[in-house]
């Protein structure tokens, strides 16, 4: 190499180094994702909220990157989940829609297909010990469980906390009830039976977090957390209860906490619920740093959808269910020392789907080639690479089954109104006539979308058991 080649390489070289952390790609970086339930967009300090107090998120973000354009694949709780792990939208993988509701219901029929190929699964395959620790809800029968889907090993709720006997529409479902089932592996452990109990679920998932990054330090991990908190019914600890003003003498009804989701004591209870969330975040972080892996550590907190009735989604417009904003754009912080820039903002559209070939291409390894995965690498935008653009040239949402709205850089057309979320992110300016160009161009995006995802060549078949059984004898 002459000395003109060899400067030109050493340039090269420092902005490589610049652009990358050093030991990103040296060894298996360990990947921990904390999967809220239904928090909305501000409901935490980074993200603008003056209710909660939040001390472990703001630390973490002052320590890492805000994401304040992280997209979840669904407004619900099933698809949203099903697109994270396969990195997928759901329509793909067959599970935009539950058997006969948007999301799968006990001793459903349909469960994520065990022939998807999920983070876990990737991971494994590169040595990694793996554990989902909390909800599942991608189906509850023995096939479908986590364990069949590379993950080591598994404790929590299969489906959603409010899915057992006290739930007033329980009464009105058509299908049978079963006490709330807790899992460990493939075995029904424990039961959830009373409000104190669902109030003790983010202490029992953090514990069982603590203790599996504990056992597992000397080796790469993977701990998907899909906490229980904040879905209905709310409940907490009464430490965080009584900090959030609740009084532990005063009279409490027991019916109206389980079955009224949007009035009785609802600001408190939510409020707890995410202050204890927000401690979850801190034990998690907190055991990184005291066994000396925080700088080998990627931990990404988000939410699965919107905020439910209760949270706060401003200044987003709508929430949970919608695909305003609110039901979609999740409040999410990625955390890496060394490797993410401290107090770093990212506003470049990511989403769920992206955490697939963005670990699997850390972990040395990348996303399946078989099949079609939507997720892009975003470890450019992660660790701040120069000029780094988010790679999608457009995200859509999906309500259920139904298409309803596209982005593409700041363009949101949702049917057939055009918003600038650059200037108008509460999606309150409907400027499609003053932008026929833009609407063209969006109206096209969506087109090709309907050709990809309405072709069934394109969707791969979700699981399915024609004879479901129930997980405990039914009380109705
Ligand atoms: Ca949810």
């Amino acid at each position: 190499m002459n000395f003109r080649s060899l400067q030109s390489f050493l340039a090269i070289l420092s902005i490589a180094c610049l652009a990358f952390p050093s030991h990103a790609h040296a060894n298996k970086p360990n990947f921990v994702i904390i999967y809220i339930d239904d928090l909305g967009f501000g409901d935490i300090e980074p993200f603008g909220s003056v209710l909660n107090d939040t001390p472990h998120l703001n630390r973490m973000a002052e320590e890492g990157m805000k994401l304040t354009s992280f997209y979840s694949a669904s407004p619900v709780c099933t698809p949203s989940r099903a697109a994270l792990l396969t990195g997928s939208y759901a329509k793909r993988v067959g599970l935009d829609f539950g058997s006969w509701r948007g999301v799968v219901f006990p001793s459903d029929t349909e469960g994520l297909n065990p022939g998807e190929i999920t983070i876990a699964e990737i991971l494994k395959d590169e040595g990694y010990a793996t554990a989902c620790i909390g909800k599942w809800h991608l189906g509850d029968q023995p096939e479908f469980l986590p364990t069949k889907q590379g993950f080591d090993e598994y404790f929590g709720i299969p489906y959603s906390n409010d899915m057992w006997p006290p739930h007033p529409p329980a009464k009105n479902w058509e299908v049978t009830v079963c006490p709330l089932p807790l899992i460990r592996q493939d075995e029904v452990v424990d039961t959830v039976d009373s409000m104190e109990e669902q109030g003790d679920l983010c202490r029992l998932f953090t514990e069982e977090t603590v203790s599996f990054i504990r056992r597992n330090q000397g080796k790469p991990f993977f701990v998907y957390l899909p906490h229980a908190f904040v879905h209905h019914p709310r409940y907490a600890r009464w430490e965080f209860l009584e900090k959030a003003g609740i009084d532990p003498d005063g009279p409490l009804d027991n019916e109206r906490l389980i079955g009224d989701h949007r009035g009785y004591l609802t600001a408190q209870r939510t409020r707890a619920q995410i202050e204890e969330v927000d401690w979850s975040v801190g034990e998690i972080l907190n055991t990184l740093r005291e066994l000396d892996l925080d700088d080998d550590t990627l931990v990404i907190f988000t939410s699965d959808n919107g905020g439910a009735s209760g949270c706060v989604n401003t200044p987003l417009r709508g929430g949970k269910g919608s695909t305003w904003e609110g039901g979609m754009r999740e409040p999410a912080i990625a955390w890496w020392p060394g490797s993410i820039r401290p107090g770093s903002v990212c506003e470049e559209i990511a989403t769920t789907m992206d955490l697939l070939p963005t670990f699997a291409k850390l972990a040395g390894t990348q996303a399946p080639t078989d099949r079609k995965i939507d997720g892009m690498d975003i470890g450019p935008l992660l660790f701040s690479q120069p000029g780094a653009k988010t790679p999608h040239e457009a995200f859509f949402y999906y309500r259920e089954t139904e298409l309803q709205a596209v982005r593409s850089g700041p363009w949101k057309l949702r049917n057939g109104s055009l918003y600038n979320l650059d200037t108008d992110i509460g999606e309150i300016l409907d400027v499609a006539e003053q932008n026929p160009k833009v609407v063209e161009r969006l109206n096209a995006l969506l087109d090709k979308c309907r050709a990809d995802l309405d072709n069934p060549a394109n969707i791969r078949p979700v699981g399915y058991n024609p004879n479901p059984v129930h997980l405990l004898p039914p009380v109705n």
